[in-house]
């Protein structure tokens, strides 16, 4: 593991890391248990990929940068902006969900403020709307970088192909990122893909292709420090495939005992991304165990907060349900 002083940031940016971190897992958590209590329909976790999504947002600058993310980029959407309230409104499907005022599913994460664009539900067709909003600042010749995600089994689409393809010709300053956490839902990295790792699919299309372990904070950090600069300078698009493990099973709607065994669950725990950098900031002098307690205590004050607040707010009304949803004259 490359040490935290590696990072260039300053010791207030790493604490502000933790704090993202241990917000996605604990919020995640909180998600979880209103699906088991019948308050929200659905979730899909982003446990285990928290600490390279963190890693990863903070190399951009998300006050004129993009966001096209998939559904376990929960915490990344936070370092971009959102709030634990705004995550609350789209799980319970409140009109004032920022992602789409209650018309898509939980974990479609969208902000008009914030710069990130909502998702479908058909896997990376993400992909080629980040190309057109990547070619967009080409053509207006602004200094925005797009970023966008999917999984590795998700990778595999025609789409991502094509996007991929297109950013590379157009040199787009556009990153493109895989989250291969080695499940397609119940299926393995051997029934997805014979490649021997996702990343050497950017060389192929004209561009840097990078595999980094996402538990690694300042490994994943400087890589796509590297790589957001050369995109933002003109010299055209990156993929990051970033090492993840999915600590849960797919979703809500899924048990993963059925297809994983004891044993790799077990070990799971052993790949935890949090648990590596819980232990890296106390070997470092960054934090002492209290003190994550203590942290840990006040962002579950504030969930509670975001959670009963959101529960208050009004759902969509019949009437309202063609809105937002065309564009108005
Ligand atoms: C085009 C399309 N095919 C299938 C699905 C159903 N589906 C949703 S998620 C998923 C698995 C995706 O796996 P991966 O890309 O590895 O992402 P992960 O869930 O592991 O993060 C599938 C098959 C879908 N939503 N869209
Ligand atoms: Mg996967």
């Amino acid at each position: 593991m490359k040490k935290l002083e590696e990072s260039g940031l300053t010791k207030e940016e790493i604490i502000q890391a933790y704090r993202h971190i241990l917000m996605g897992r604990r919020l995640d958590e909180r998600l979880w248990q209103l699906t088991r209590i019948g308050k929200t329909s659905f979730n899909i976790s982003g446990q285990g990929h928290e600490v390279g999504q963190v890693a990863m947002a903070m190399a951009f600058q998300p006050e004129k940068d993009y966001f096209l993310p998939y559904y376990r980029d929960m915490t990344a959407c936070m370092v971009w902006g959102m709030t634990p309230k705004d995550i609350m409104l789209g799980s319970l499907g409140k009109e004032d969900d920022p992602s789409s005022h209650g018309r898509q599913m939980p974990n479609h994460y969208g902000s008009k403020e914030h710069n990130i664009v909502s998702h479908s539900s058909t896997v990376s067709t993400q992909f080629p709307l980040a190309t057109g909003v990547a070619y967009g600042a080409q053509l207006k010749k602004q200094d925005y970088v797009t970023l966008t995600a999917t999984g590795e089994g998700s990778a595999n689409q025609g789409e991502v192909q094509e996007a991929m393809n297109f950013a590379g010709v157009k040199k787009l300053p556009l990153i493109f990122v895989i989250e291969n956490n080695g499940y397609a839902i119940s299926v393995g990295t051997d029934e997805q893909y014979a490649n021997e790792t996702m990343a050497e699919r950017g060389p192929a299309y004209g561009f840097p292709g990078k595999r980094v372990n996402g538990n690694d904070f300042v490994e994943t950090y400087l890589a796509f420090k590297e790589v957001v600069e050369l995109a933002r300078s003109g010299e055209g698009p990156a993929l990051i495939e970033l090492m993840v493990s999915r600590l849960t099973s797919h979703s809500a709607d899924d048990d993963h005992s059925v297809y994983r065994s004891k044993e790799d669950i077990e070990n799971l725990k052993k790949n935890d991304g949090l648990l590596f950098f819980e232990k890296q900031l106390i070997d470092e002098g960054y934090l002492t165990r209290e003190e994550m307690t203590d942290i840990d205590t006040e962002l579950k004050k504030e969930i509670n907060q975001a959670t009963d607040e959101a529960e208050e707010m009004p759902e969509p009304t019949a009437d309202s349900i063609l809105d937002h949803v065309y564009a108005e004259k």
